[in-house]
């Protein structure tokens, strides 16, 4: 890549305070056969992938894709160079997926993704009935921290152009999603500050109980000179 070789070895070395943040989505989408296949016992098809979450095409700053797949497969690690990043097999099982990344600049290390690939439905999804007759989809939201990167890759990073000019969505609406976390992080500070002013409440009530029999032995003590306790 001629690119490469402008920015010299260190790739221009590395811009100082900068940081670029690049949004993904990551995971797998999955079909079941409707039953169990008779040559090889595989039950579903799936793709595991990972894409922009913005509408930006990645290939100007990754270089490949690895996506390791579980032993039982017959050549386990398998390397995507273009766009889309993604990888159908078909199976039984469901296991880890180690997707690791790599970006044009050599200086930049790569980027490892963890995903389960998921085959079968969970059986309360959100309270959602079962999708029947639509693939599964589990998929994550992720942002790659680029750093203080290098002057290639900031040129890199910032040259990246739209994959498509029509629209551009996700299954998972992560807005939404975004939305209920902030809410539910949001009721459970709520909740926590009122156990938090219980609990000082009876720590204070506590105390005030301890000084009133306090108060009361050292009452009863003078009453009675200093001397033993007769009872009331
Ligand atoms: C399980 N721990 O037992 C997991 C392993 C492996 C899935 C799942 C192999 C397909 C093939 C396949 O689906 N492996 O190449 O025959 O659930």
């Amino acid at each position: 890549m001629s690119l490469q070789t402008d920015f010299g070895p260190d790739s221009g070395g590395r811009v100082k305070g900068l940081v670029i943040v690049k949004p993904i989505v990551y995971g797998n989408v999955a079909r079941y056969f409707g039953k169990k296949r008779e040559e090889d016992g595989h039950t579903h098809q799936w793709t595991v992938y990972v894409k922009p979450y913005a509408n930006e095409d990645m290939s100007t700053y990754i270089k490949k894709v690895h996506f390791k797949l579980h032993e039982s497969y017959a050549n386990p690690n398998r390397v995507v160079t273009k766009q889309p990043y993604e990888l159908t097999e078909t199976g039984w099982g469901e296991f880890e997926i180690v997707i690791k990344i790599y970006f044009h600049d050599p200086n930049e290390r790569p980027v490892a993704l963890y995903h389960i690939l998921k085959l079968f439905q969970s059986p309360v999804a959100d309270g959602a009935p079962p999708a029947v007759g639509r693939a599964l989809v589990s998929e994550s939201y992720e942002e790659i921290v680029f750093q203080e990167p290098t002057q290639l890759m900031q040129h890199l990073l910032n040259s990246v152009k739209p994959i498509t000019n029509g629209p551009w969505t996700h299954d998972t609406d992560f807005e939404e999603k975004k939305e209920k976390t902030l809410q539910k992080i949001i009721a459970a500070q709520t909740k926590v500050r009122s156990e938090i002013s219980e609990l000082k409440e009876k720590l204070h009530l506590a105390k005030e109980t301890i000084n009133k029999f306090k108060d009361e032995i050292a009452k009863l003590q003078n009453s009675s000179g200093g001397g033993m306790l007769t009872g009331v």
